[in-house]
């Protein structure tokens, strides 16, 4: 029974929880991250990110990988006067000394190319101004390696690296959606097409539940409808006289069936009751 319920939470899991781990940057402001497989870098958790931020925020991945960013949302202030007011940098180093990797100051709707650093450091930097009502941007960003890749990892057409557990996650940590090709929709979700047979696995074991659960109602049902049978004929002597090779059994009220002879004399003698009728009392006094 236990196994079937593990495999109902994952199915649970599958359908409404998955979502990768996520930083907002107004909450992390001039703050780092260190990151294993992949981050979601979100300008806030609100609808709209709030006025008069001024945020620095590091990523660091392990030595030998490099961080790559790809765009999942970017919705920022319009230019006014032809200058932006609310905008992002992205710095190929540990702060705003290091090289700009996005070709220019990014802002309003026309999202930055995805881009990756020359090193395992990158620097994010935002600012807005004092009105704001937009969305803000979704960054992925992932460790990468160039190719040759390992046999733990997932090679992207456009010759980067990723871990292979990222392939169908719903997020494009290649940049160029090759992790996300090839995926089946599950509720919200994405699985690799190598998952169908555990799904179909999941299926019958959940069917089997259901079965298991089905005859237990019934089970407990036949048997309340037998107590109440007898509670309800306890006193009742036209029952309980019926003829001994007609007993009244608890087969033949669960099962509905007009064969009363279902049990030996044995058991009969044990379920049987046998109260004198008031015709018979009164035929004794005579
Ligand atoms: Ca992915």
């Amino acid at each position: 029974m236990e196994s079937y319920l593990k495999w109902s939470v994952i199915i649970g899991l599958f359908g409404f929880c998955y979502s990768i781990d996520t930083q907002y940057m107004n909450e992390a402001c001039n703050g780092s991250s260190v990151i294993d497989t992949t981050l979601l870098l979100e300008t806030s958790k609100s609808l709209s990110y709030p006025p008069l931020m001024n945020c620095f925020h590091r990523v660091n991945v392990a030595s030998g990988f490099k961080v790559h960013v790809s765009v999942e949302r970017f919705e920022l202030e319009e230019k006014m006067a032809n200058a932006c007011v609310d905008y992002l940098i992205l710095y190929d180093g540990a702060d705003q000394n290091a090289p700009i990797l996005n070709s220019e100051v990014t802002c309003g709707k026309t999202a930055p190319e995805n881009v990756t650093s020359s090193s395992n450091i990158l620097t994010f930097y935002f600012k807005s101004d004092h009105s704001s009502a937009l969305r803000g941007f979704a960054f992925v960003v992932t460790p990468v390696t160039d190719v040759p890749c390992s046999s733990s990892q997932l090679q992207c057409n456009n010759s980067l690296c990723i871990d292979a557990s990222l392939k169908c996650d719903s997020y494009n940590q290649c940049g160029d959606k090759t992790d996300e090709n090839d995926c089946q929709v599950i509720g919200s979700s994405k699985i690799d097409d190598s998952n169908t047979t555990l799904i179909i696995g999941l299926v019958i074991g959940i069917t089997i539940l259901i079965a298991i659960i089905i005859a237990i109602v019934i089970n407990v049902y036949k048997n309340n409808k037998w107590k109440r049978f007898l509670n309800q004929h306890l006193e009742d002597p036209d029952v309980w006289n019926a003829s001994p090779s007609y007993p009244v059994t608890q087969k033949y009220f669960t099962s509905g069936r007009g064969n009363y002879n279902t049990l030996s004399n044995e058991n009969y003698n044990e379920v049987t009751l046998q109260p004198h009728s008031e015709e018979s009392i009164h035929n004794s006094e005579i």
